[in-house]
């Protein structure tokens, strides 16, 4: 008998998640169905990818190109909507299996919470959202019965280290590549352009998560995130430097054990992973040549030198809305960033300086949470625009 199809909503399918989820859902159309296919205002990739995929519909969230992707799909029967509350109402839907959420930073919180409350499963890309809402994003899971499966290399990685094991996690060892900065002195960080940060020596990714990989604010964001997906105490994930990104991380039991997964480098693994689960289907990546490596080599990261991975452990240990704080915060300096209207450098002083202004709160609720986020932004901005 076959099996059906999982039918799958990528929010987010024109980003770099979203594509190469779609090259992995092309190439296995025997098992997966797309259903919904969102983007925020890349509307001629969007375009394609509809007409390629043939989903149920599609979300524009800029309003502006709404008109242009409507009338492009009307022939092909896609039902065009636009607004992050149609992406709500749809993933609800009884056609959709599974919610791919790949979009880039806080905005994925509210659709992930209408698809956690749908009962739909959760290949979760976007990290952002635990990192703001860690603590009521699982609660939420656990009272709908809903799978949250890592997408990000690293908890994928954690995730496969765990199948069949229902012994005691001791520690888990979460591995980065140090970023492009990993040897440059920190004077050359400091005032390093745009397009060095850019640069990953590993990983193609977007440009949010790239500059986050260079301040290592990333694994910062990734520490979070495995507290939460893994149930884990702070103390208990270490983070190390693994520039090869063949071990893309490892956990540690009771016993001594420690179990790896290792591949080389390729993010559709850990999204295909996310998307067959619990089965392992083919995939065309190069294969890992031993005697061609030679070596894998590891380090303790350098939180003087990257401050950001310090910020990120010590919001974590404060708890409550803190790492949405922090997240905000770092969401308003990357994009400064990346419009040149800072330094490198600056992105950790304007963090810090965002979380010691804003309001804290120990037990947020949802709407504290959508309301530390709107004020921490509110205070990064007008950081930048008094100081830088
Ligand atoms: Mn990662």
């Amino acid at each position: 008998m076959e099996t059906p199809k999982r039918h799958i909503a990528i929010l987010g399918s024109t980003g770099s998640i979203g594509t190469q989820a779609l090259d992995v859902i092309g190439r296995h159309k025997e098992l997966f169905e797309i259903e919904l296919l969102t983007a925020n205002c890349n509307s001629k990739l969007l375009i394609e990818q509809a007409i390629r995929f043939q989903p149920n519909s599609v979300v524009i969230c800029n309003r502006d190109k709404y008109d242009e992707v409507s009338k492009a799909l009307e022939p092909h029967y896609i039902k065009v909507f636009t607004g992050t509350d149609s992406i709500c109402d749809i993933v609800k839907g009884s056609n959709v299996d599974m919610v791919l959420t790949a979009m880039v930073g806080f905005s994925g919180l509210k659709p992930t919470i209408a698809a956690i409350k749908g009962g739909k499963a959760i290949a979760l890309a976007n990290k952002e959202t635990l990192v703001a809402a860690g603590s009521i994003i699982t609660s939420l899971a656990r009272e709908y019965g809903t799978p949250i499966i890592p997408v990000d290399s690293e908890h994928s990685a954690i995730f496969q280290c765990l199948q069949g094991e229902h012994s005691t996690i001791e520690k888990l060892l979460l591995t980065g590549s140090g970023g492009p900065f990993l040897h440059s002195s920190r004077e050359e960080m400091a005032n390093a352009a745009k397009e060095t940060a850019l640069n990953h020596p590993r990983w193609k990714m977007g440009a949010k998560v790239t500059i986050d990989s260079a301040s290592l604010m990333n694994k910062g964001l990734e520490l979070i995130e495995a507290k939460w997906l893994f149930n884990m105490e702070p103390k208990d994930i270490e983070v190390i430097i693994h520039p090869q990104s063949i071990i893309h991380s490892m956990v540690q039991f009771s016993d001594g054990t420690v179990i790896a997964q290792l591949s080389n480098p390729d993010m559709r693994i850990p999204i295909q992973y996310a998307l067959s689960y619990p089965v392992r289907v083919d995939l065309n990546t190069k294969r890992l040549n031993f005697s061609e490596i030679r070596e894998l080599t590891f380090f303790t990261p350098d939180t003087e030198k990257f401050p950001c991975l310090a910020i990120a452990y010590n919001a974590l240990e404060r708890g409550g809305n803190a790492t949405c704080i922090m997240n905000a915060a770092n969401e308003v300096a990357v994009q400064a960033f990346l419009e040149d209207k800072i330094r490198f450098a600056d992105i950790p002083d304007i963090i810090s300086e965002t979380m010691s202004r804003s309001t804290f709160i120990k037990k947020p609720s949802i709407e504290d949470i959508y309301s530390t986020n709107f004020e921490a932004n509110t205070i990064a901005v007008n950081i930048l625009k008094t100081q830088y």
